[in-house]
């Protein structure tokens, strides 16, 4: 009889319809409902990206599949992984995946979260949600808190971006000349005075990937900030598009290292907005592929759990 290990694999969620996109804009808010122009805008740019499905939505379906596939190949092991899924924003919740490991008679767990870097407003409030209702139901739960120096991410992201170089050296550019954005979801810039390790990692990312790929023309840039009254971390990659307008650079490829997955923030926010803004200032730009469920992507976070099983790291 193997032993059963609960792995929760938490996500940002994403609305099941467009219908549901007030409830889910208004989890986001904490409670706080959108004005109706704050909830258009919103639907406004669903609807150019949806087509009837919500991205996300199969994404994290396959990823937590597959994952669960890579973690059990070994038949040989005392150990049956069976993963749930906790979305931060939409069904099923975190405390849903935490409740129903309990219904299924787990009693060990592991988290990990389908975001390499750490922030306390980010993993850390996946995190804090999983372990108050791991700990109120008795099971005994670890966390994997980040993986953003993982050889086989730095790998994955590195081969997306060498085939994106490639396709710029077929239209024509000179590679080396091509300005690599490597980019991530902002977030209020009082995260820097918390001492928060987010801006740090993503630094570390976007290094170890220049290097395994020979890129030297590389800048870090922020994207997707809220729609909220305080600042947020910049510079925005759209301004980052403008100045970098006007040093003549004409070739510019986005590598969102932030993000694991299709989604609103990379299809509209750069597949729309930055693609309108780099027509008008008459520059090319593409960007890296999502990793979506990449094998390599599934070793990363296969492996992460594991070592956070036997090292609790
Ligand atoms: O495709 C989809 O349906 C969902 C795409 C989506 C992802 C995502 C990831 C992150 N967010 C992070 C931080 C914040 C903070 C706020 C905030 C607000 C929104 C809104 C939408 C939204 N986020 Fe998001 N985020 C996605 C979507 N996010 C929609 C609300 C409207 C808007 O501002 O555009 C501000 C609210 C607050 O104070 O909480 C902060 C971070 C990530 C990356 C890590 C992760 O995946 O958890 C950080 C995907």
């Amino acid at each position: 009889m193997k032993s059963k290990i609960g792995v929760l694999v938490m996500s940002y969620g994403t609305p099941e319809s467009l219908e549901g996109i007030e409830a889910y804009y208004t989890h986001i808010r904490r409670g706080n409902a959108p004005t109706a122009e704050q909830l258009q805008d919103l639907v406004g740019r669903y609807e150019a990206i949806v087509g009837g499905v919500f991205p996300l939505r199969e994404n994290t379906n396959q990823q937590v599949d597959q994952l669960q596939n890579a973690l059990n190949t070994n038949e040989h092991s005392e150990l049956e992984f069976v993963c749930y899924q906790g979305l931060k924003h939409a069904s099923p919740f975190i405390e849903d995946g935490v409740e129903q490991m309990k219904k299924d008679g787990i009693d060990r767990a592991v988290g990990i979260v389908l975001a390499p870097h750490y922030s306390a407003m980010s993993v850390g409030t996946y995190i804090k949600r999983a372990q108050e209702k791991a700990t109120e139901l008795g099971i005994e739960m670890s966390f994997v808190r980040n993986y953003h120096l993982h050889p086989q991410l730095i790998e994955a992201l590195s081969e997306r971006v060498s085939m994106k170089l490639d396709r710029f050296e077929e239209a024509g550019a000179n590679r080396q000349d091509v300005r690599v954005l490597f980019s991530a979801h902002s977030l209020p810039e009082r995260i820097i005075k918390m001492g928060d390790p987010y801006p740090e990692q993503l630094l570390e990312t976007s290094k170890a990937i220049a290097e395994r790929t020979g890129v030297t023309a590389w800048q870090f840039t922020w994207q997707s900030a809220g729609r909220t009254g305080e600042p947020w971390l910049g510079p925005d990659v759209l301004d980052t598009m403008r100045t970098l307008s006007k040093e003549q650079v004409e070739d510019v490829l986005v590598a969102p290292i932030g993000f694991v997955s299709d989604h609103l923030e990379v299809l509209y926010d750069l597949d729309i907005e930055a693609q309108q803004v780099a027509k008008e200032l008459d520059m090319r730009l593409m960007r890296i592929d999502s990793l979506n469920s990449d094998p390599l992507y599934m070793e990363t976070l296969r492996d992460s759990i594991m070592s956070n099983l036997t090292n609790g790291e």
